[in-house]
């Protein structure tokens, strides 16, 4: 039996959306419940939150935190997760290498008023960075980015780069990628017509 899932989370992306892309790509049923920051308080500090913070999944009610245990669980649950260390190292790697650049966007949040300057100081160092990554682990494909097959990596490329840095704050546009990491730009736009990503944005309508 599918133990009964629920992820509680700020309606936003943040720290949840690879998880629930995770459970969506895999076909887990899960309850995507939004909280405001009024409601966060108030189970927050009901002791609701076994750290006192968001993303929480409750499995069988009972609350499960930190985004990476989380990630790891629903990856298990996916059967998603290769025996082998070193493919399995290969693709957690992949995978940070794309959170780590969003992460040098948090600056946005916290220093509005200084938008241009972050924004332009990541076009010119990270941005390089990741495109140098693709093809390192990828045999001659481009459209997975380990060992030419679909990993959470993807996923995780797909929830990061694509979704989540092309809008608000971040704002950084397809083409600046086309122009400034013409690697990493083909590794997306094959990424994006593959079947398994296809397939999660279906899961993404329901
Ligand atoms: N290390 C934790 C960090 C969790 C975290 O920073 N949660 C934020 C939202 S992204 C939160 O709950 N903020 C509300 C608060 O701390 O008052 C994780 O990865 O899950």
């Amino acid at each position: 039996r599918m133990p009964e899932l629920e992820l509680i989370y700020f309606p936003v992306k943040g720290r949840a959306e690879i998880i629930r892309n995770v459970l969506r790509y895999a076909g887990i049923k899960f309850t995507d419940t939004q909280i405001n920051r009024e409601e966060f308080v108030k189970q927050s500090t009901g002791g609701e939150f076994p750290a006192g913070q968001v993303p929480v999944l409750k499995i069988d009610g009972k609350a499960l935190c930190e985004s990476q245990a989380i990630l790891h669980y629903a990856l298990q649950e996916a059967k998603m997760v290769p025996s082998d260390h070193l493919q399995a190292a290969y693709i957690d790697e992949a995978a940070m290498v794309f959170v780590s650049v969003l992460d040098l966007m948090a600056g946005l949040y916290k220093r509005p008023e200084a938008a241009d300057e972050i924004r332009a100081n990541w076009i010119t160092t990270a941005l390089p960075r990741i495109n140098n990554y693709v093809g390192l682990r990828g045999g001659d494909s481009t459209t997975y980015i380990v060992n030419n097959k679909f990993t959470y990596a993807d996923i995780m490329a797909y929830t990061v780069l694509y979704q989540q840095l092309t809008e608000a704050p971040c704002n950084i546009s397809f083409s600046t990628f086309q122009e400034k990491a013409p690697k990493l730009a083909a590794y997306l736009d094959n990424l994006l017509k593959s079947p398994e990503i296809q397939k999660l944005k279906q899961h993404e309508q329901c």
